[in-house]
């Protein structure tokens, strides 16, 4: 192939990617390639982090390639250059050594900093038993006497291919854990079978739901909305029909919905009766 040939087609690749660089990918934006940055404190903490991390990667990359194509080009044996021939430099050796070093106690700072937040699950305003089952989840208000059962509600049609797709298409349940926002939740996650993940991506963090065990996390949703996540452990055969939607209202609301539940509970809804 001729070079004038490879120079237009490295001219169209170059063109390509200036153009994704300057319009995005169609209707998308940006931001749908980066991590969602989510609803509560913690999340923000993690994307900020991800965020740091990322740029100290960007700088990392250009200063090496800036450097190696440098001296690919600048010492190249056509323009007469010759190599040195040393080894085992205890300069280079230390620098090579304590730079990496002191990156590495610079990004773990931050980091540790989030950890030990995001472990912080004391004086939660309210406590949430979340227990996993093949394939549904059970939802435990332990202080407010309720509980419930939340299943997949995608329509079997639209699983089989004969109805139109939702856009929340096996995103949807009967049940959503209704929770207030602005208020310390804490979650105590455990499992009656197999090894399951209660996550939502907007809550910032995902744990497992283990048999025999309990894990704990905690949210503070700032914005009242609906959130949806999905199991994410696989858990057999029907690990893609537990989704996980929770639904955040303002506390006067929260109140009004589990003064209502609690109602239902002792009228005798089955859905709603505890268990014993
Ligand atoms: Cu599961």
């Amino acid at each position: 192939m001729s070079t004038l040939r490879l120079r237009s087609r490295a001219g169209v690749v170059l063109a390509g990617v200036i153009g994704l660089l300057a319009n995005g990918p169609a209707h998308a934006g940006w931001g749908a390639l980066n991590m969602p940055e989510g609803v509560t404190p913690i999340s923000s903490e993690v994307f900020d982090l991800h965020m740091l991390i990322l740029w100290i990667c960007v700088i990392i990359g250009i200063v090496v390639f800036g450097i190696m194509i440098y001296s690919i080009v600048q010492f190249r044996k056509s323009k007469g250059a010759s190599a040195s021939h040393f080894h085992e430099s205890t300069a280079v050796e230390i620098t090579w050594t304590i730079i990496p070093f002191l990156i590495l106690v610079g990004m773990a700072i931050p980091s540790t900093a989030t950890l030990i937040t995001m472990e912080d699950t004391s004086d939660p305003d309210l406590t949430v038993k979340i227990t996993g089952y093949q394939w549904k989840w059970h939802y435990d208000y332990m202080d407010q006497e309720i509980d419930f059962y939340s299943n997949l509600a995608t329509p079997t049609e639209e699983i089989n291919g004969r109805a139109q797709k939702d856009p929340n298409y096996l995103r949807q349940v009967d049940n959503r854990l209704v929770v207030p926002t602005n208020r310390k939740i804490r979650f105590l996650l455990t499992s009656e079978d197999v090894i399951h993940a209660w996550w939502v991506p907007d809550l910032g963090m995902k744990k497992d739901a283990i048999p025999g065990f309990v894990n704990e996390m905690w949210a503070e949703i700032e914005e009242p909305g609906v959130y949806r996540g999905q199991c994410a452990e696989l858990c057999g055969r029907g690990h893609a029909y537990m989704p996980v939607v929770v639904e955040a209202k303002p506390p006067r609301e929260y109140q009004q919905w589990l003064e209502s539940r609690q109602a239902a509970r002792s009228e005798g809804d089955p859905q709603m009766a505890k268990k014993d």
